[in-house]
């Protein structure tokens, strides 16, 4: 048998709930109000007024119960709320991997898009139902509800792999995605 220095968890059966995109047994979910994604949206007037005028979810992350530890393999399914600030998708705050290790996501419901930046380039994935987006080590990520209803996806990443949110504050996400009359508008995240 392998010696671990802290030893991993003992295999167990995790239930997805196709219908209900839930993972049970059930480890931590994370909300995310409007009020924690300042710094996030180009319009930060728009962001402000938002907050004050109720605060909406737009993302809620639950987790199997998987630590987030070296060697581990967590899961968690992500649901974005469809809306707009000021013309932008609500998105997930994006982060990077500070030690660069990649990761996959499979779209469960609704529509959406993964955005990924590697700090020279950006890379666009639509991701509807079936779709599985390979996040490359390296590459900052960050998911978009382009529809009308909620987008849910599920996460694999290696327990090890750290979010780093000062990485997207500091260098962006390469393009921001707006509303379109005909889809997503893609635009230069600065300027
Ligand atoms: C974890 C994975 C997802 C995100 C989640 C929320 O590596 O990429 O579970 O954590 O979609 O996004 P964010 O950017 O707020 O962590
Ligand atoms: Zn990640």
């Amino acid at each position: 048998m392998t010696e671990f220095a802290t030893p991993p968890i003992a295999p167990f059966a995790i239930r997805f709930d196709a219908e209900n995109a839930t993972l049970s047994p059930e480890g931590p979910t994370l909300v995310r109000r409007m009020s924690d994604l300042e710094g996030l949206f180009a319009d930060h007037d728009a962001w402000e007024r938002a907050v004050a005028d109720g605060d909406p979810v737009v993302y809620s992350v639950q987790s199997s119960p998987v630590p987030e530890a070296d060697r581990e393999l967590p899961q968690s399914i992500t649901t974005i709320q469809p809306g707009t600030t000021a013309g932008e998708l609500w998105m997930t705050k994006g982060h990077q991997h500070p030690n660069h290790q990649g990761e996959i996501y499979l779209a469960l419901s609704g529509a959406g898009g993964l955005l990924m930046f590697d700090g020279e380039r950006a890379e666009w994935l639509d991701m509807l139902p079936g779709t599985i987006g390979y996040i490359p080590p390296g590459w900052a990520h960050r998911s978009i509800n382009v529809g009308d209803d909620p987008y849910r996806f599920l996460a694999v990443y290696p327990g090890g792999a750290g979010h780093d949110y000062g990485w997207v504050l500091e260098h962006g996400m390469g393009r921001r995605a707006f509303a379109g009359a005909d889809g997503v508008d893609l635009r230069p995240f600065f300027g």
